[in-house]
């Protein structure tokens, strides 16, 4: 069985956003108009406390856009995004969300950041996403949302290699693109690793 995972559309990563993905809300109408076509359908959230390891603000005298090491794991500084229980951290308003069955949140541990669905970067953190899907007779994903090249990058490559059979709905994800060739890297990147690229006009 097939299953949607929509990943982090969330508003701090929308224009006006916290940390925001250029024509991020342009997402929003696509998935949406798919969401009809799966019968399962899952999100993630991104769900960080305040004091997040992976915020430049909480480490003295770090930049957005530098890397430190954070407990062993190679960590960018973001600017402070998704605080639990913060508007920034809800889904887009227009995101329909009726068919979901169920919200993994990610990135709740301090310590280590969490990109993909499926486990915290340090691969230790589990969200039980993996399991949840296996648990329902789901074996193929597809994966859209925000952002291309890096949560939507690392549940794909997670779910490959969980054994899901993984397609990546292009066009219904967008790129922080801290450089300007992130998306297609991102995109080359899932190809090789076994990912099937889609359009929305596919499905
Ligand atoms: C994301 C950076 C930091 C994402 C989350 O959802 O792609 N990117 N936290
Ligand atoms: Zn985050």
């Amino acid at each position: 069985m097939r299953a949607l995972i929509i990943v982090d559309v969330q508003n701090d990563f929308i224009p006006g956003g916290a940390l925001a993905v250029k024509e991020g809300d342009q997402v929003v109408p696509i998935i949406n108009s798919i969401q009809e076509k799966f019968d399962f359908i899952v999100a993630t959230q991104d769900w960080h406390p305040a004091d997040h390891g992976s915020f430049a603000a909480n480490h003295e005298s770090k930049e957005v856009g530098e890397f430190i090491d954070l407990n062993g794991v190679q960590q960018i500084l973001w600017p402070v995004h998704c605080i639990q229980g913060t508007i920034g951290a809800d889904f887009h308003p227009m995101l329909d969300k009726k068919g979901w069955r169920a919200v993994f949140q990610k990135g709740t541990n301090p310590l280590v950041d969490s990109y993909s669905g499926f486990f915290d970067n340090n691969r230790q953190g589990d969200t039980g996403l993996s399991a949840y899907l296996k648990s329902e007779g789901v074996d193929e994903i597809y994966v859209c949302g925000l952002a291309t090249d890096y949560c939507v990058k690392f549940t794909v490559l997670d779910g490959l290699d969980q054994g899901f059979k993984v397609y990546l709905i292009a066009d219904a994800t967008r790129a922080v693109n801290l450089r300007q060739d992130d998306y297609e890297k991102a995109i080359e990147e899932m190809k090789n690793a076994g990912a099937q690229i889609l359009s929305s006009s596919d499905l």
